[in-house]
């Protein structure tokens, strides 16, 4: 053990094998971590900073793994309403769980439509209590900041609900509502995620919400103009559609950005299908209050150069999301910043020895909650328990929980083309009627999914879409089998579990190269 502590690393990597250099380098970052430590310098061995997905699981690793661990969280109240929450992050609080919750209650409104079709008496009249929901949605979120916090204090991460910012690299300065407190330690993560951006137009922030107001609004939101056509604005606009209002979409430029394009182009379609309007080619301009409370908005076409207003009960911005680098003060600790996030290497490495950075916050990689579970948890595994996995970033599988499902892993159809040439890629597609959709008739036109693969040799699979029922549920289990190595040649000897969804991907025989019509004529040939 003396050997890593008076070799510089860098001497003791050289000369090594290289896949034996990472153990000797994490080896001796332990030793040189716990011996610093020991020697008391430090307040800490590790201040978190952020107590959300990323930040809790790095937080927990790292005493799990014998580290002294402070993790601070603090959330500033939103612009316009004035929203603030508890310990969790955005996912728990205004983000994955009270999302999920809405599209479910949305869902479940479809459903009892659907169950007069299978024999249920069902009044008409059946209609959603926001209040209702809200009070629900936000019990639950309270149960889960109370059990974050016994479980903070169980596993003895010490918590505190202070913003913080750094003195130097090694010293933060956590602002409490008891005044300040000053904490130094040898290792720093930096987790503090993002919040959503407002557009630079008059009347943004005395008007409009966001996701992190939604779903605690003391009000009905009734006619909602979602701008954005990401992942949140589809979600937002579609669980509004589902519980009776009337969301309207503005689009800058294209649907779902970063998605397979046609699946998002598919996704559109089916929500315009449910009354969903799409604003295309379209910016706001402007908010303005009017005297009946309701909200002027005006827009241009940036296509035509055309302007047009409406009015709105609210507006909803989603826009995209903003790194929270600003209040950190990272110059005092000589961390860079790119574009509102933070760059790392391959560690989580920030470009300052002992800080270092996960979750939504580094530049460059997905914004899921259980990428930065997994990252934080890696990381802290990295830093005191001698590991040396690295985090892969590559084929996270995710879902856009619009009415109709769209989930997908791995490679766009566009991406494959980019990477490997049209004439290297083989897309087999189809549609498909899910057997629950035929009582009620519903619309089967969007049930269509597709596998992206090699075309010649093993076929292996770059990518699989699906936009139907259920779909992250779907997708999960492929995903682990695409990041094994799945072949086109295995999914389609795969025997199906019959009746389900998902058992058209074991069903995929019609390759687009081929123009064959992809429309099934029955549901069990
Ligand atoms: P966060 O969870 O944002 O946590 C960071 C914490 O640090 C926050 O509490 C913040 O207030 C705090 N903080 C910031 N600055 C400081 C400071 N200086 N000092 C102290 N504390 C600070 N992902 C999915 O996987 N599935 C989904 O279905 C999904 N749906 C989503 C829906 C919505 C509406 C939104 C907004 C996001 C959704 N996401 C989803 C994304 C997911 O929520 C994030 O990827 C995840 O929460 C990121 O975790 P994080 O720990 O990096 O950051
Ligand atoms: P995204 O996925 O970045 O989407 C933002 C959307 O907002 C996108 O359609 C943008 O259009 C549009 N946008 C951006 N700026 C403007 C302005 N100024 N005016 C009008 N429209 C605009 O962000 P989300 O918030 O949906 O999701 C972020 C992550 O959170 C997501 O990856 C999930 O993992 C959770 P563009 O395509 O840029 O023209």
């Amino acid at each position: 053990m003396h050997l890593f502590e008076f070799v510089p690393v860098s001497q003791l990597a050289e000369g090594a094998p290289r896949h034996r250099r990472s153990i000797y380098r994490s080896a001796y970052l332990d030793i040189r971590l716990r011996e610093e430590s020991a020697q008391g310098s430090y307040d800490y061995d590790l201040i978190v900073i952020g107590g959300g997905s990323a930040g809790l699981a790095c937080a927990k690793e790292a005493v799990l793994n014998g580290a002294r661990v402070a993790c601070l969280d603090y959330v500033k109240p939103t612009p316009t309403l004035g929203t603030k929450w508890g310990v969790g992050g955005t996912c728990v609080n205004v983000g994955c769980i009270p999302k999920k919750l809405m599209h479910q209650a949305s869902l479940l409104g479809e459903a009892v439509h659907e169950a007069a079709a299978y024999g249920w008496n069902v009044d008409d009249k059946i209609k959603p209590d926001w209040s209702k929901l809200v009070q629900s949605v936000q019990n639950h979120i309270k149960s889960v900041n109370w059990v974050t916090r016994v479980d903070l204090r169980d596993k003895k991460v010490e918590y505190i609900n202070g913003l913080g910012s750094f003195v130097d690299s090694h010293t933060l300065v956590a602002k409490l509502k008891s005044g300040d407190r000053t904490i130094t330690a040898q290792t720093f993560v930096i987790a503090v995620g993002g919040r959503p951006r407002y557009p630079d137009i008059p009347g943004a922030l005395e008007y409009g919400i966001t996701s992190d107001d939604l779903f605690s609004l003391d009000r009905e939101p009734g006619k909602t103009l979602v701008v954005g056509a990401g992942y949140i604005g589809l979600e937002c606009a579609g669980f509004l559609k589902g519980l009776g209002y009337e969301p309207t979409v503005m689009v800058r430029s294209i649907v779902l950005r970063g998605f397979d394009q046609q699946m998002a182009e598919l996704v559109a379609a089916s929500m315009e299908e449910r009354g969903i309007p799409f604003l295309r080619k379209s910016v706001p301009l402007s908010v303005e209050k009017q005297d009946d409370g309701k909200l002027l908005v005006k827009w241009k076409n940036t296509e035509t150069g055309e302007e047009a207003e409406d009015v709105f009960d609210t507006v909803l911005w989603a826009i995209g999301r903003k790194g929270l680098v600003d209040d950190l003060n990272l110059p005092n600790a000589g961390v860079s910043v790119q574009k509102d996030k933070i760059p790392v290497d391959s560690q989580e490495a920030t470009n300052v020895a002992n800080i270092y950075a996960v979750g939504d916050i580094i530049y460059g990689k997905p914004e899921l909650t259980p990428v930065a579970i997994l990252a934080g948890r890696l990381l802290a595994r990295r830093l005191y328990g001698g590991s040396i996995q690295l985090m892969d970033y590559a084929d996270v599988a995710t879902t856009v929980f619009t009415p109709l499902e769209y989930a997908c892993v791995g490679l766009s159809e566009e991406d494959a083309v980019k990477q490997y040439g049209a004439d290297e890629v083989e897309v087999f597609h189809g549609y498909y009627k899910p057997t629950e959709f035929f009582i009620p008739q519903k619309s089967v036109r969007y049930c269509y999914l597709k596998a992206v693969a090699e075309r010649h040799g093993d076929q292996r699979v770059y990518g699989l879409h699906y936009l139907g029922p259920v779909a992250g549920e779907v997708i999960q289990g492929f995903a682990a089998a695409l990041k094994s190595g799945l072949t086109i040649n295995t999914l389609i000897n795969t025997v199906g579990i019959h009746p389900t969804t998902a058992e058209e991907f074991t069903r995929l025989t019609i390759t687009k190269r081929s123009g064959l019509d992809p429309t099934p004529a029955s549901c069990c040939s």
